[in-house]
Formats: C-alpha cells, sequence, structure tokens
C-alpha cells in the first residue's frame, strides 16, 4: 500500500451535541446510534474513511460530562482517553446552544462572554491533550441568521487556540468539505490502517446490540433508557437469513414492565423497529428475539460493567 495522508481522529464534545451524527455523515455509513436523548454513545467507534488520497480514522466518543455513576465513569473515561492515542481533535459544540449564553446585547465580537460550562469541562481535555484542535460548530441549521455564528467565533477563538473553526450541519452534511480539507493536512503522511473497503472496527454483533438499544431510547422515557443495555446471545448467520437473539437488561422490575409494554406491544414495536434497521445493515431477512431481564443495579456495578464491554 502506498503513502497517503493517514491517522486519527477522535471527535469530543458535550452529550448530545451531534458527534455521532457527524461521524455518520462523514463516512456515509451507519456506524453510531444516534438520538435525541443526552449519553446516547457509550463505547469508543472506529469510522474509518479512505478516498484516493487520504485515510482518515474518526473515534466517536461518548459525550463528557460530570459523572455519578460507575457507567458514567467509565464512559467519559472511553471518551477522554481517546485524546492521548490521536493526532487531531475535532471538539464540536452546538451552536443553538451557545446562543443560549451569548446575550442578545453583546458586542458582536463576544466580549465578556464565556464558553457554557458544559463545553468549558470538555475544553479543559482537549487543552491537557495539546494536540492540533479543530472546532466543530454543529447544527448551524438551527440558526434564524448565519450572522448569529459570528459572536460564538469569537468567543471560541479567544478561549482556545483551535486551528480552525468550522461552521457544519451535521444532519444535513453541510461544511463537510471544509472540515475535511482542514483535518486531512493535520495527520501525518504514511501506510494506511485499514484495508479500504473497511469503515468500522466493530462487529455486526455489536452493531446489532446498538440498533436495539437506539430503539429503546427512542421509545422509553427517564430514567429507562439510561437503565438499560443490550446483550446478544446468539447471532448466527446462515446463508439468507441471520437469527439474533438479544436480552435486554433493566435495573428494577416496573423498568422491565414498560419495555415490555402491555401485552407485549412495547416489545414489539421495538423489535419491528430494529429488524428493519438490521435488515439494512445485514443485507438479507434477520430473524429477532427479545427477551428482558432483570439485572439489579447493573450500572453501577464493576463486574457488569466489564460483561457488557464499557470496562476493560
Ligand atoms: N438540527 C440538527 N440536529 C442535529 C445535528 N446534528 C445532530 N443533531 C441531532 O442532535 C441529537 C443528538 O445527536 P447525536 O449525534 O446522537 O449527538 P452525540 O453528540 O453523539 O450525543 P451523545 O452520544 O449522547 O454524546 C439528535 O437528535 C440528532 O438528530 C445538526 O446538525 N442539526
Ligand atoms: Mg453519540
Amino acid at each position: 500500500m502506498g503513502n497517503q495522508a493517514t491517522g486519527f481522529i477522535t471527535i469530543v464534545g458535550r452529550p448530545n451535541v451531534g458527534k455521532s451524527t457527524l461521524l455518520n455523515g462523514l463516512l456515509g455509513e451507519k456506524v453510531a446510534i444516534v438520538s435525541p436523548k443526552p449519553q446516547t454513545t457509550r463505547d469508543r467507534i472506529r469510522g474509518i474513511r479512505t478516498d484516493a488520497t487520504s485515510q482518515l480514522v474518526f473515534i466517536d466518543t461518548p459525550g463528557i460530562h460530570k459523572p455519578l455513576k460507575a457507567l458514567n465513569r467509565a464512559m467519559v473515561e472511553a471518551a477522554v482517553s481517546t485524546l492521548a492515542e490521536v493526532d487531531v481533535v475535532v471538539l464540536v459544540i452546538s451552536a443553538p446552544e451557545q446562543l443560549k449564553s451569548i446575550s442578545p446585547d453583546a458586542p458582536a465580537d463576544g466580549s465578556g462572554q464565556s464558553v457554557p460550562p458544559a463545553d468549558a469541562h470538555v475544553l479543559e481535555f482537549v487543552r491537557e491533550a495539546a494536540k492540533p484542535a479543530v472546532l466543530v460548530i454543529n447544527k448551524t441549521d438551527k440558526l434564524s441568521d448565519k450572522r448569529l455564528l459570528l459572536p460564538i467565533m469569537e468567543l471560541w477563538q479567544r478561549a482556545h487556540p483551535f486551528t480552525s473553526l468550522v461552521p457544519c450541519s451535521a444532519l444535513l452534511k453541510e461544511g463537510f468539505e471544509r472540515l475535511l480539507g482542514e483535518l486531512v493536512p493535520l495527520v501525518p503522511v504514511g501506510p494506511k490502517h485499514y484495508d479500504d473497503d473497511i469503515y468500522t472496527d466493530r462487529s455486526l454483533r455489536f452493531l446489532a446490540a446498538e440498533t436495539i438499544r437506539e430503539k429503546l431510547f427512542f421509545n422509553t422515557e427517564q430514567e429507562i433508557p439510561y437503565s438499560l443495555v443490550v446483550e446478544i446471545e446468539r447471532f448466527e448467520r446462515r446463508r439468507a437469513l441471520t437469527v439474533i437473539e438479544a436480552l435486554i437488561h433493566v435495573e428494577r422490575p416496573g423498568q422491565k414492565a414498560v419495555v415490555i409494554g402491555k401485552g407485549g406491544a412495547m416489545l414489539k414495536r421495538i423489535g419491528t423497529a430494529a429488524r428493519a434497521d438490521l435488515e439494512d445493515l445485514i443485507g438479507h431477512q434477520v430473524l429477532l428475539n427479545l427477551h428482558v431481564r432483570i439485572e439489579r443495579n447493573w450500572s453501577t456495578r464493576k463486574t457488569m460493567l466489564r460483561r457488557f464491554g464499557y470496562l476493560e
């Protein structure tokens, strides 16, 4: 294999800013699940983008926040630990979130304003990493007026010496060309790390569990999405059919009742939605069986976190 621009780029930021949407958009493949709820991503997921002149290995990470439970500590650690392993850091912020903390009367140069605390917390880790860093100002499609970007840019320019600041809409795939153009010169030149047709380091088994978890995130509320984990018990590929048996662990009996739903209606809805996505992913028919089990307080127990792959 010849030499090209090739390197590792971590995507970090507080929860819900659009890191996973950005990764999927850059790859043109869905490797990371996305939901409107914060703390959706729990693991590091590599997404590899190869073209004629470069191979960029992106790492999607869990949102960095102040963790209270053992699961959250593991998630934050998974994100922070990538900073030491990469060539470049992409810090993602949400433009509409920034505007909430910039006073409408503020001068257009952003002076006298400060970075929202949740982003400032992430920025501290980025600073410590002392790597070239690019700021992605995401969700620009939500701004009523593009001029609103100016005070955000000024504010962040003063906060850290970013190599560049790139407004994007991960949802609409806007700003990607500019972003890629900024990233390529920041990675070393060398041999590729992956074959051209590989776009993630994660197995179909992992992606299947995540797909089911995504549907659960969309269909459950309050503490339930944060109290469940999906474990694949059987993943059997046959010629034109894949059989998947998955176990949904929840922490309490009340949660189990909600996930199953009246007469099994909720579980059926989750199964139908997940199966459609899995058939797209695998490319043929999927037989999906879901079961729900109570694993008390799994999210606070290290042995359980290890079993589910959230801790080494
Ligand atoms: N309008 C708009 N919504 C976006 C954009 N990017 C992401 N979203 C939405 O923001 C929500 C969160 O997106 P994710 O990609 O899951 O965010 P994340 O940063 O990976 O979140 P965590 O994994 O929880 O840290 C979802 O509802 C996305 O559809 C964007 O550019 N514009
Ligand atoms: Mg995510």
